[in-house]
Protein backbone atom coordinates (compact mmCIF):
# COMPACT_ATOMS: atom_id res chain seq x y z
CA UNK A 1 0.00 0.00 0.00
CA UNK A 2 1.75 3.02 -0.73
CA UNK A 3 -0.51 6.40 0.56
CA UNK A 4 -0.78 9.16 -1.92
CA UNK A 5 -2.78 12.58 -3.01
CA UNK A 6 -4.01 13.54 -6.06
CA UNK A 7 -2.81 16.65 -7.06
CA UNK A 8 -3.34 18.74 -10.67
CA UNK A 9 0.12 20.45 -11.13
CA UNK A 10 1.47 23.56 -10.55
CA UNK A 11 -1.46 26.61 -11.43
CA UNK A 12 -4.50 24.21 -11.46
CA UNK A 13 -4.17 23.53 -7.40
CA UNK A 14 -4.19 25.62 -4.70
CA UNK A 15 -2.53 22.66 -2.72
CA UNK A 16 1.39 22.85 -3.13
CA UNK A 17 3.78 19.79 -3.27
CA UNK A 18 5.63 21.22 -0.24
CA UNK A 19 1.98 20.59 2.05
CA UNK A 20 1.70 16.52 0.23
CA UNK A 21 5.19 16.65 2.03
CA UNK A 22 4.03 16.88 5.30
CA UNK A 23 1.65 15.16 5.60
CA UNK A 24 2.81 11.97 7.77
CA UNK A 25 2.75 8.57 5.52
CA UNK A 26 1.73 10.70 2.22
CA UNK A 27 4.81 9.34 0.02
CA UNK A 28 3.61 9.86 -3.18
CA UNK A 29 1.38 12.05 -5.73
CA UNK A 30 -1.16 10.97 -8.34
CA UNK A 31 -1.25 13.49 -10.96
CA UNK A 32 -1.19 14.48 -14.52
CA UNK A 33 -0.48 17.18 -17.28
CA UNK A 34 -3.86 18.74 -16.63
CA UNK A 35 -3.70 21.24 -19.67
CA UNK A 36 -3.34 18.02 -21.70
CA UNK A 37 -6.60 16.92 -24.29
CA UNK A 38 -8.13 13.76 -24.96
CA UNK A 39 -6.11 12.29 -27.85
CA UNK A 40 -2.98 14.18 -28.04
CA UNK A 41 0.40 12.42 -27.78
CA UNK A 42 1.84 13.80 -24.33
CA UNK A 43 5.53 15.18 -24.76
CA UNK A 44 8.65 13.69 -23.25
CA UNK A 45 10.18 16.55 -21.91
CA UNK A 46 6.78 17.83 -20.31
CA UNK A 47 6.24 14.32 -18.57
CA UNK A 48 10.11 14.21 -17.33
CA UNK A 49 9.52 18.01 -16.09
CA UNK A 50 6.57 16.45 -14.06
CA UNK A 51 8.15 13.63 -12.44
CA UNK A 52 11.27 15.50 -11.60
CA UNK A 53 9.22 18.30 -9.98
CA UNK A 54 7.39 15.50 -7.75
CA UNK A 55 10.45 14.12 -6.89
CA UNK A 56 12.26 17.24 -6.17
CA UNK A 57 10.02 18.13 -3.36
CA UNK A 58 10.60 14.25 -1.94
CA UNK A 59 7.37 12.49 -2.77
CA UNK A 60 7.13 9.71 -5.87
CA UNK A 61 4.70 10.01 -8.85
CA UNK A 62 3.19 6.92 -8.04
CA UNK A 63 0.69 7.11 -11.18
CA UNK A 64 -1.26 9.08 -13.80
CA UNK A 65 -4.71 9.99 -13.16
CA UNK A 66 -6.00 10.44 -15.62
CA UNK A 67 -4.42 9.56 -19.44
CA UNK A 68 -8.13 10.94 -21.04
CA UNK A 69 -9.49 8.49 -23.78
CA UNK A 70 -10.72 10.10 -27.06
CA UNK A 71 -14.55 10.37 -27.97
CA UNK A 72 -13.48 8.71 -30.80
CA UNK A 73 -12.54 5.51 -29.34
CA UNK A 74 -15.69 5.15 -27.02
CA UNK A 75 -18.00 5.89 -30.04
CA UNK A 76 -15.88 3.59 -32.19
CA UNK A 77 -15.23 5.59 -34.86
CA UNK A 78 -12.74 4.86 -38.23
CA UNK A 79 -10.50 7.42 -36.34
CA UNK A 80 -9.87 6.09 -33.28
CA UNK A 81 -6.79 3.66 -34.29
CA UNK A 82 -5.33 6.68 -34.73
CA UNK A 83 -6.44 7.94 -31.14
CA UNK A 84 -5.11 4.63 -29.68
CA UNK A 85 -1.79 4.82 -31.80
CA UNK A 86 -1.60 8.17 -29.97
CA UNK A 87 -2.32 6.14 -26.69
CA UNK A 88 0.08 3.90 -26.74
CA UNK A 89 2.77 6.35 -27.55
CA UNK A 90 1.52 8.58 -24.42
CA UNK A 91 2.03 4.85 -22.57
CA UNK A 92 5.41 4.26 -23.93
CA UNK A 93 6.45 7.54 -22.83
CA UNK A 94 5.47 6.96 -19.31
CA UNK A 95 6.81 3.85 -19.14
CA UNK A 96 10.23 5.18 -20.28
CA UNK A 97 9.99 7.82 -17.22
CA UNK A 98 9.33 4.72 -15.10
CA UNK A 99 5.48 5.51 -14.34
CA UNK A 100 3.54 2.06 -13.87
CA UNK A 101 -0.04 3.06 -13.50
CA UNK A 102 -2.45 4.93 -15.16
CA UNK A 103 -6.22 5.78 -14.24
CA UNK A 104 -8.47 6.65 -17.17
CA UNK A 105 -12.42 6.37 -17.28
CA UNK A 106 -15.13 5.02 -20.36
CA UNK A 107 -17.55 7.10 -19.79
CA UNK A 108 -19.70 9.22 -22.42
CA UNK A 109 -20.02 13.03 -22.30
CA UNK A 110 -20.25 13.27 -18.63
CA UNK A 111 -17.27 12.35 -16.14
CA UNK A 112 -18.44 12.11 -12.59
CA UNK A 113 -22.01 14.29 -11.72
CA UNK A 114 -23.06 16.04 -8.90
CA UNK A 115 -25.98 18.11 -8.19
CA UNK A 116 -24.10 20.37 -5.60
CA UNK A 117 -20.39 20.76 -4.99
CA UNK A 118 -20.94 23.14 -1.56
CA UNK A 119 -23.86 21.46 0.25
CA UNK A 120 -23.71 22.95 3.73
CA UNK A 121 -23.53 20.53 6.37
CA UNK A 122 -24.54 20.92 10.11
CA UNK A 123 -20.82 21.38 11.44
CA UNK A 124 -20.44 24.15 8.92
CA UNK A 125 -18.35 22.09 6.43
CA UNK A 126 -19.20 21.58 3.00
CA UNK A 127 -19.51 18.37 0.46
CA UNK A 128 -20.68 17.11 -2.81
CA UNK A 129 -23.78 16.44 -3.11
CA UNK A 130 -26.14 14.12 -5.40
CA UNK A 131 -29.98 13.88 -6.08
CA UNK A 132 -31.41 12.33 -8.83
CA UNK A 133 -34.85 14.21 -8.69
CA UNK A 134 -32.43 17.48 -9.32
CA UNK A 135 -30.40 16.16 -11.35
CA UNK A 136 -33.42 15.17 -13.46
CA UNK A 137 -34.64 18.60 -13.68
CA UNK A 138 -31.22 20.11 -14.96
CA UNK A 139 -31.50 20.75 -18.70
CA UNK A 140 -28.21 19.15 -19.82
CA UNK A 141 -27.07 21.84 -21.57
CA UNK A 142 -27.34 24.11 -18.44
CA UNK A 143 -24.94 21.11 -16.78
CA UNK A 144 -21.75 23.09 -16.98
CA UNK A 145 -22.92 26.81 -15.88
CA UNK A 146 -24.57 24.59 -12.68
CA UNK A 147 -21.36 22.85 -11.79
CA UNK A 148 -19.38 25.88 -12.37
CA UNK A 149 -21.64 28.05 -10.07
CA UNK A 150 -19.89 26.78 -7.25
CA UNK A 151 -16.65 25.72 -8.58
CA UNK A 152 -14.75 28.82 -7.00
CA UNK A 153 -13.14 29.57 -10.71
CA UNK A 154 -11.12 25.94 -10.70
CA UNK A 155 -11.82 23.81 -13.88
CA UNK A 156 -13.02 20.58 -12.88
CA UNK A 157 -11.73 17.55 -13.74
CA UNK A 158 -14.01 16.26 -16.66
CA UNK A 159 -15.69 19.59 -17.54
CA UNK A 160 -13.66 21.35 -18.90
CA UNK A 161 -15.40 24.52 -20.85
CA UNK A 162 -14.02 23.95 -24.32
CA UNK A 163 -15.69 20.53 -23.79
CA UNK A 164 -18.73 21.54 -22.58
CA UNK A 165 -19.59 23.71 -25.44
CA UNK A 166 -19.48 20.80 -27.46
CA UNK A 167 -22.16 19.29 -25.16
CA UNK A 168 -25.20 19.56 -27.98
CA UNK A 169 -22.30 17.66 -30.12
CA UNK A 170 -21.19 14.97 -27.76
CA UNK A 171 -24.83 14.01 -27.47
CA UNK A 172 -25.17 13.30 -30.97
CA UNK A 173 -22.12 11.70 -31.82
CA UNK A 174 -23.24 9.15 -28.60
CA UNK A 175 -26.74 8.56 -29.81
CA UNK A 176 -26.46 5.23 -31.30
CA UNK A 177 -23.82 4.12 -28.60
CA UNK A 178 -25.74 1.67 -26.43
CA UNK A 179 -24.15 -0.25 -23.65
CA UNK A 180 -23.77 -2.85 -25.32
CA UNK A 181 -21.48 -1.26 -28.08
CA UNK A 182 -19.79 1.22 -25.54
CA UNK A 183 -18.66 -2.23 -23.60
CA UNK A 184 -17.17 -3.77 -27.12
CA UNK A 185 -15.07 -0.37 -27.94
CA UNK A 186 -13.61 -0.49 -24.23
CA UNK A 187 -12.45 -3.95 -25.15
CA UNK A 188 -11.06 -3.26 -28.78
CA UNK A 189 -9.59 -0.26 -27.06
CA UNK A 190 -7.94 -2.20 -23.96
CA UNK A 191 -7.07 -5.52 -26.25
CA UNK A 192 -5.10 -2.48 -28.99
CA UNK A 193 -3.12 -1.18 -25.88
CA UNK A 194 -1.98 -4.37 -23.45
CA UNK A 195 1.12 -5.30 -25.20
CA UNK A 196 2.69 -2.07 -24.56
CA UNK A 197 1.32 -2.11 -21.09
CA UNK A 198 3.28 -5.32 -20.87
CA UNK A 199 6.24 -4.46 -22.24
CA UNK A 200 6.36 -1.48 -20.13
CA UNK A 201 4.42 -2.87 -17.06
CA UNK A 202 1.95 -0.52 -16.96
CA UNK A 203 -1.14 -1.35 -14.80
CA UNK A 204 -4.35 0.59 -16.68
CA UNK A 205 -6.74 0.74 -13.52
CA UNK A 206 -10.41 2.21 -14.98
CA UNK A 207 -12.25 4.34 -13.01
CA UNK A 208 -16.15 3.51 -11.53
CA UNK A 209 -18.87 5.47 -13.27
CA UNK A 210 -20.02 8.26 -11.01
CA UNK A 211 -22.59 7.89 -9.69
CA UNK A 212 -23.10 3.89 -10.45
CA UNK A 213 -25.78 4.33 -12.87
CA UNK A 214 -27.13 5.88 -15.83
CA UNK A 215 -27.20 9.39 -15.66
CA UNK A 216 -29.01 11.66 -18.91
CA UNK A 217 -30.32 8.14 -20.91
CA UNK A 218 -26.21 7.74 -21.33
CA UNK A 219 -25.22 4.36 -20.79
CA UNK A 220 -22.71 3.40 -17.95
CA UNK A 221 -20.64 0.33 -18.38
CA UNK A 222 -18.41 -0.11 -15.09
CA UNK A 223 -21.40 0.19 -12.04
CA UNK A 224 -21.24 -2.88 -10.58
CA UNK A 225 -19.78 -6.42 -9.41
CA UNK A 226 -20.95 -8.36 -13.09
CA UNK A 227 -20.13 -5.70 -15.42
CA UNK A 228 -16.35 -5.18 -13.75
CA UNK A 229 -16.16 -8.92 -13.88
CA UNK A 230 -16.89 -8.94 -17.20
CA UNK A 231 -14.42 -6.23 -18.32
CA UNK A 232 -11.98 -7.87 -16.59
CA UNK A 233 -12.78 -11.42 -17.87
CA UNK A 234 -12.99 -9.95 -21.63
CA UNK A 235 -9.40 -8.81 -21.71
CA UNK A 236 -7.77 -11.33 -18.72
CA UNK A 237 -4.12 -9.61 -18.92
CA UNK A 238 -3.52 -8.55 -15.68
CA UNK A 239 -2.31 -5.41 -16.65
CA UNK A 240 -6.48 -4.83 -17.23
CA UNK A 241 -7.75 -3.66 -13.79
CA UNK A 242 -9.66 -1.39 -11.61
CA UNK A 243 -9.89 1.32 -9.85
CA UNK A 244 -11.51 0.59 -6.91
CA UNK A 245 -13.56 3.98 -5.76
CA UNK A 246 -15.73 3.22 -3.01
CA UNK A 247 -17.16 6.65 -3.08
CA UNK A 248 -18.71 5.62 -6.91
CA UNK A 249 -19.25 2.49 -6.32
CA UNK A 250 -20.55 2.84 -2.85
CA UNK A 251 -23.21 5.40 -4.67
CA UNK A 252 -25.45 2.70 -4.80
CA UNK A 253 -26.12 0.88 -1.86
CA UNK A 254 -26.56 -2.45 -3.82
CA UNK A 255 -22.83 -2.62 -4.09
CA UNK A 256 -20.93 -4.40 -1.94
CA UNK A 257 -17.41 -3.41 -2.05
CA UNK A 258 -16.14 -5.74 0.59
CA UNK A 259 -17.37 -8.44 -1.44
CA UNK A 260 -15.83 -6.92 -5.05
CA UNK A 261 -12.49 -6.72 -3.43
CA UNK A 262 -12.14 -9.99 -2.58
CA UNK A 263 -13.59 -11.31 -6.13
CA UNK A 264 -11.02 -8.85 -8.12
CA UNK A 265 -8.20 -9.98 -6.07
CA UNK A 266 -5.13 -8.84 -7.68
CA UNK A 267 -6.76 -6.84 -10.35
CA UNK A 268 -7.00 -3.59 -8.42
CA UNK A 269 -4.44 -1.44 -9.31
CA UNK A 270 -5.52 1.83 -7.83
CA UNK A 271 -7.55 2.41 -4.65
CA UNK A 272 -9.96 5.63 -4.20
CA UNK A 273 -11.25 5.59 -0.46
CA UNK A 274 -13.85 8.02 0.75
CA UNK A 275 -17.55 7.29 2.43
CA UNK A 276 -20.71 8.41 1.19
CA UNK A 277 -24.03 8.72 2.89
CA UNK A 278 -26.96 7.72 1.71
CA UNK A 279 -29.96 10.12 2.10
CA UNK A 280 -32.58 8.13 -0.25
CA UNK A 281 -32.46 5.95 -3.11
CA UNK A 282 -30.08 8.24 -5.61
CA UNK A 283 -29.11 10.76 -3.32
CA UNK A 284 -25.74 11.11 -1.31
CA UNK A 285 -23.49 13.07 0.47
CA UNK A 286 -19.94 12.50 0.37
CA UNK A 287 -19.14 12.31 4.34
CA UNK A 288 -15.93 12.26 5.93
CA UNK A 289 -13.41 9.41 5.75
CA UNK A 290 -14.77 7.44 9.06
CA UNK A 291 -17.00 4.76 9.02
CA UNK A 292 -19.06 6.29 11.72
CA UNK A 293 -19.96 9.43 9.82
CA UNK A 294 -20.97 7.54 6.51
CA UNK A 295 -22.56 4.53 5.15
CA UNK A 296 -19.94 2.56 4.01
CA UNK A 297 -17.69 0.43 6.30
CA UNK A 298 -14.09 2.14 5.56
CA UNK A 299 -12.50 -0.24 8.60
CA UNK A 300 -13.77 -3.64 6.36
CA UNK A 301 -12.53 -2.10 2.73
CA UNK A 302 -9.28 -1.52 4.17
CA UNK A 303 -9.03 -4.99 6.04
CA UNK A 304 -10.54 -6.22 2.74
CA UNK A 305 -7.61 -4.48 0.71
CA UNK A 306 -4.69 -5.79 3.32
CA UNK A 307 -5.60 -9.33 3.43
CA UNK A 308 -6.30 -9.88 -0.49
CA UNK A 309 -2.58 -8.37 -0.55
CA UNK A 310 -3.67 -5.11 -2.07
CA UNK A 311 -0.20 -3.25 -2.90
CA UNK A 312 -0.46 -0.60 -5.40
CA UNK A 313 -1.03 3.35 -4.59
CA UNK A 314 -4.20 4.45 -2.52
CA UNK A 315 -5.63 7.68 -1.83
CA UNK A 316 -8.04 9.57 0.52
CA UNK A 317 -10.59 10.07 -2.53
CA UNK A 318 -12.37 13.59 -2.09
CA UNK A 319 -12.77 15.44 1.17
CA UNK A 320 -15.62 18.19 2.29
CA UNK A 321 -14.04 21.78 2.67
CA UNK A 322 -13.18 22.76 6.71
CA UNK A 323 -11.68 25.19 8.24
CA UNK A 324 -12.84 27.99 5.53
CA UNK A 325 -10.35 26.49 2.76
CA UNK A 326 -11.13 27.66 -1.10
CA UNK A 327 -9.97 24.79 -3.55
CA UNK A 328 -11.42 22.80 -6.40
CA UNK A 329 -14.57 21.04 -5.03
CA UNK A 330 -13.51 17.52 -3.46
CA UNK A 331 -9.75 18.46 -2.93
CA UNK A 332 -8.93 20.70 -0.66
CA UNK A 333 -5.52 20.07 1.36
CA UNK A 334 -7.20 19.47 5.01
CA UNK A 335 -10.30 17.32 4.48
CA UNK A 336 -8.20 14.74 2.34
CA UNK A 337 -5.22 14.60 4.47
CA UNK A 338 -7.32 13.97 7.80
CA UNK A 339 -8.53 11.19 5.35
CA UNK A 340 -4.59 9.56 4.45
CA UNK A 341 -4.12 10.18 8.40
CA UNK A 342 -6.93 7.32 9.27
CA UNK A 343 -6.48 5.37 6.17
CA UNK A 344 -2.91 5.13 7.64
CA UNK A 345 -3.99 4.57 11.55
CA UNK A 346 -6.05 2.02 9.99
CA UNK A 347 -3.58 0.50 8.02
CA UNK A 348 -1.30 0.41 10.66
CA UNK A 349 -3.73 -1.47 12.70
CA UNK A 350 -4.57 -4.01 10.61
CA UNK A 351 -1.03 -4.89 9.35
CA UNK A 352 -0.70 -5.40 13.23
CA UNK A 353 -3.54 -7.96 14.19
MN1 LIG B 1 -12.72 8.18 -7.44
Amino acid sequence: MDMTLRWYGKGFDSVSLKQIRQIPMVKGVITTLYDTTPGEVWKKERIREMKQDVEAHGLKLSGIESVNIHDDIKVGLPSRDQYIENYIETLTRLGEEDIHMVCYNFMPVFDWTRSDLKKMLPDGSTCLSYDQELVDKINVENMLSSMEEKADGFILPGWEPERMARVKELFEMYKDVDEEKLFQNLVYFLKAIMPTCKKYDIRMAIHPDDPAWPVFNLPRIITGKEKIQRMLNAVPDMENGLTLCTGSLGSNPNNDIIDMIHAFKGRIHFAHVRNVNHLAPGKFDEAPHPTELGSLDIYGIMKALHDTGFDGPIRPDHGRMIWDEVAMPGYGLYDRALGARYLSGLWEAISKK
